[in-house]
C-alpha cells in the first residue's frame, strides 16, 4: 500500500505519532511539543528561509566551513555517505563533491521533501546512487542492502542535535553507532555557545520568518487534527536559557483562549505558552563529552574563526 503525500488528494492521514504527542503535550504542564513536528512540507520550506535570514547564522558558517575542511576528511574510497534529517540537503554537494562516495542515503521525516531533494541530487551526481529512506531518525532505520559492505560516513549537519535534551542525544549517537558499525565514522555539526546578542535574534528574526515557522505548528495541528486554535491569539518567542545553554521557542497567548483538538478541549491564559523547541549549544568540552557518551571518540575539530560553529569527527 502507498502512503498518502502530505497536500496530496483532499485529507492527510493522521500521523498517530502527530496525534499523540500533541494531545499529551497540549495537556502538560508545562505545555510542550516537539520540535520535529515543525517539518511539515510548509514548515521545511519556511525553515529553507530561515537558513538564508541574515540573522541565522548557523547555516552560512557551518556551510563554509564544510568547503574549507572538506579536503581534510581522508574518507576511504567506495564508501556510503548516510545523513540523518537531510530536510534540504544544501550542504550535501560539497560534501559528496569531495569525498566522491559511492552511494548517499539521505534519512528524513518529510517523504515528499526528501524525495524531491534526492531527485535533484541524483542528477547533479549521475554515478551515484542516492538511496533516500523515509523514517524519524528518533527510531531505528534498516539501511538499505545495497551500502551493506560499503565504509559508512555518518553526517549529521546543522546542529540539529542540539533539538535534543542530553540523554536523547546520546541515545540517538548510540543508535547511530548501532547503525553506522564499527569502524564507521560520523560528521557532526554542533552550534557553540555565544552571546545571547547573537543568539535571540537568530531566532527571532526582523522579517518574521521564524515566527512564522513556530505558528505554523498550531496551523498543521488545526488542518491534521481538526484543531480550532486561534493563530492570532498566539505570538513567537524565543528566549535564551543561560541556566540550560539553549535558546528555547516558545508560542505565547497573547488573550485568555479555549479551542479544541481532536474534539478535546483546551484552554489558555494570557502569557501561558507551549514550548516548542529547544536549540542547545555547546562548549568545546560538552560537545566531546556528549560524543563519548555515545559511543563516539572525537578525532578531529573545526570552527570558523569567530568560534560559532562547530565540526568534529568522530569514529566508532
Ligand atoms: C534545524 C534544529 C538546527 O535549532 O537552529 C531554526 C531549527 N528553529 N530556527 C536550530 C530552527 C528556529 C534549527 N535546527
Amino acid at each position: 500500500m502507498r502512503k498518502q503525500e502530505p497536500g496530496e488528494g483532499e485529507a492527510s492521514l493522521t500521523d498517530p505519532h502527530f496525534r499523540a504527542d500533541v494531545l499529551t503535550g497540549l495537556a502538560a504542564r508545562p505545555r510542550a511539543i516537539p520540535a520535529r513536528w515543525f517539518y511539515d512540507r510548509r514548515g521545511s520550506e519556511l525553515f529553507e528561509a530561515i537558513t538564508r535570514l541574515p540573522e541565522y547564522y548557523p547555516t552560512r558558517t557551518e556551510t563554509a566551513l564544510l568547503e574549507r575542511i572538506c579536503p581534510d576528511l581522508d574518507v576511504t574510497a567506495g564508501a556510503a555517505v548516510v545523513e540523518f534529517g537531510s530536510g534540504s540537503s544544501a550542504k550535501t554537494p560539497i560534501l559528496l563533491r569531495c569525498i566522491e562516495p559511492a552511494a548517499y542515503v539521505p534519512i528524513d521525516i518529510s517523504g515528499d521533501f526528501l524525495r524531491q531533494s534526492a531527485r535533484d541530487l541524483a542528477a547533479d551526481f549521475p554515478g551515484l546512487a542516492v538511496l533516500p529512506v523515509e523514517a524519524d531518525f528518533l527510531r531505528p532505520v534498516p539501511l538499505p542492502e545495497q551500502v551493506a559492505g560499503m565504509p559508512k560516513l555518518g553526517f549529521f549537519p546543522g546542529s540539529t542535535i542540539g533539538n535534543m535534551d542530553a540523554y536523547q542525544a546520546v541515545d540517538l549517537l548510540r543508535a547511530m553507532r548501532v547503525w553506522l558499525g564499527e569502524g564507521a565514522k560520523l560528521l557532526i555539526g554542533m552550534d557553540r555557545v555565544k552571546s545571547p546578542d547573537i543568539l535571540v535574534p537568530a531566532y527571532d528574526d526582523a522579517q518574521g520568518v521564524t515566527a512564522a515557522f513556530n505558528l505554523n505548528l498550531l496551523d498543521r495541528i488545526n488542518r491534521e487534527l481538526a484543531g480550532s486554535i486561534p493563530l492570532d491569539a498566539f505570538r513567537h518567542r524565543a528566549i535564551w536559557n543561560d541556566e540550560a545553554s539553549r535558546i528555547e521557542m516558545h508560542l505565547e497567548a497573547t488573550s485568555d483562549v479555549a479551542f479544541e483538538v481532536e474534539g478535546r478541549p483546551f484552554s489558555m491564559t494570557a502569557g501561558e505558552t507551549i514550548h516548542t523547541e529547544n536549540s542547545h549549544k555547546y562548549g568545546e568540552r560538552g560537545a566531546r563529552l556528549m560524543l563519548r557518551a555515545g559511543g563516539w571518540t572525537p578525532v578531529r575539530e573545526w570552527t570558523d574563526p569567530q568560534g560559532w560553529f562547530s565540526l568534529i569527527l568522530a569514529e566508532a
